[in-house]
């Protein structure tokens, strides 16, 4: 793959620092070994004609590469998992195992715990959300408990580190606000795991360094 580009936010509010979604690009990125330039966009860009253009919801990360732009970061990962063996097992049933998972943190894990996010993040203290609040916290449990199961003895989702793992642990990040994944140890053990790696402390480091360069000025 050549000249590789990754859209993300110019900035964002401290809570959302480390989570927005151009992580898991940047990790598998290093992961893979493949160099990259990134282009930060401001929150207002969101609506312009040349982002919809990459972007149809007008979100990020948008991924450029050989001509082409995508987005959907579970796509991109994929993408990128296509071109690394330490992403992507080669053996057909490793590669759908671990597609499988990629399906599942995305599909059905981040689901509720961006739901949990939403309730104390954005919306703490408004009445609606402290009543949804104890039902979104079961549903959270309900996805960690099995997950918690799964890991049992494993090191990672299908028994060796893959793009699975860069998708779960971006995804467990989510309720790093609370302490409901240190209520499984194997899942906190997990993320630990995951987190330790070299790509991922990079990829998070340079995120950061990102919005800590472009910090708005107080007026
Ligand atoms: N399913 C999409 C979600 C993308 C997404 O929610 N991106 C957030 C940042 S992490 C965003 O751009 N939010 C701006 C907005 O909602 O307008 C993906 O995985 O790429």
């Amino acid at each position: 793959m050549h000249d590789i580009r990754v859209t993300g936010f110019r900035w964002v509010p401290p809570f959302a620092q480390g989570l927005i979604r151009d992580l898991r690009v940047r990790w598998a990125l290093q992961e893979a070994g493949l160099s990259f330039e990134v282009d930060l966009i401001d929150f207002s860009e969101r609506d312009s004609d040349t982002h919809v253009a990459k972007h149809p919801f007008g979100m990020v990360p948008v991924f450029e590469a050989e001509g082409q732009d995508l987005f959907e970061s579970g796509a991109i990962v994929l993408q990128i998992a296509e071109k690394s063996e330490t992403l992507m097992p080669r053996d057909p049933n490793g590669r759908a195992a671990t597609i499988a998972w990629m399906f599942a943190a995305l599909n059905t894990v981040e689901p509720p715990l961006e739901a949990l996010l939403a309730i104390d993040l954005l919306h703490g203290g408004e009445e609606w959300a402290d009543l949804r609040r104890p039902g979104a916290i079961e549903a959270v449990n309900a996805r960690l408990r099995p997950l918690a199961n799964r890991l049992g003895g494993r090191d990672h989702l299908t028994g060796r580190f893959s793009a699975a793992d860069i998708l779960m642990t971006t995804v467990l990040r989510f309720i790093r606000h609370t302490e409901l994944v240190a209520a499984f140890p194997e899942v906190e053990a997990y993320v630990q795991r995951c987190q330790a790696r070299p790509a991922f402390r990079k990829a998070l480091s340079e995120q950061i360094a990102g919005y800590a360069r472009n910090e708005p000025v107080a007026a």
